[in-house]
């Protein structure tokens, strides 16, 4: 059974839990708090050098981090994980910008201004910047959705799972959606997928650190 480090208000620990109950596969579940520093214990550091949850313990001894490469491992062989050459690329590209231009900016905003008391003033000026970037992501976002009910393949898959998880929280931020229907109508699509769990759902046998 895999064993899943992760932490609840953490948007890319989210979509490794929304996709492992969406194809409904049983883990065990950690709570690390990395407000504390548990992922920079020499323990933790161990098992994963960049000192970061998401990660996977898919074998007893074998650690995968990074989200979406996570994403990609537990969904492999399903229809999540779109199998032909082109769809596969398409779900990559998507999945590289939410890397790139999503979690860097929305994620940003998200983790400092959502979980860490007095972020807002820490980071003034960085704020003006995530917010100029992530509305840029946004607008990508809302027109690729203006013409297609999911990002990769014509079907929802992981790269949307990945999308999902900082946009979906993005009006607790500086961000307001009212401007972005499709972006609106697609939140609402995920939520609507079987298995679908929100980001503050945790399995009733929680977990082994706490
Ligand atoms: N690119 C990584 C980013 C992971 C990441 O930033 N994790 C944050 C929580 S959302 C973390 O563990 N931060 C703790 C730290 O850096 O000390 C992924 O997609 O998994």
């Amino acid at each position: 059974m895999y064993t899943l480090y992760s932490m609840r208000r953490s948007g890319n620990s989210y979509k490794v839990r929304l996709a492992l109950s969406q194809l409904g596969i049983p883990y065990d579940l950690v709570e690390v708090d990395i407000l504390r520093g548990e992922t920079r214990t020499p323990e933790f550091l161990a098992k994963n050098p960049s000192g970061q949850v998401p990660l996977l313990e898919v074998a007893p001894g074998r650690y995968l981090p990074e989200s979406n490469a996570i994403l990609w491992y537990i969904a492999g062989g399903t229809p999540l994980a779109p199998d032909d050459r082109i769809d596969r690329a398409e779900a990559l590209q998507w999945m590289f910008f939410e890397q790139h231009s999503v979690e860097p900016n929305l994620g940003a905003a998200h983790f400092w201004l959502t979980l860490v008391k007095g972020g807002r003033d820490l980071h003034t000026h960085a704020l003006e910047g995530w917010t100029e970037r992530g509305y840029q992501a946004l607008r990508v976002m809302e027109q690729h959705l203006e013409s297609r009910p999911f990002f990769a393949a014509g079907r929802y898959t992981i790269a949307d799972i990945a999308l999902y998880a900082y946009t979906h929280t993005a009006n607790e931020t500086v961000f307001d959606l009212t401007g972005f229907p499709a972006i609106r109508a697609w939140l609402k699509r995920v939520a609507d997928q079987p298995g679908y769990v929100p980001i503050t759902w945790e399995p009733a046998a929680l977990a082994i650190a706490e």
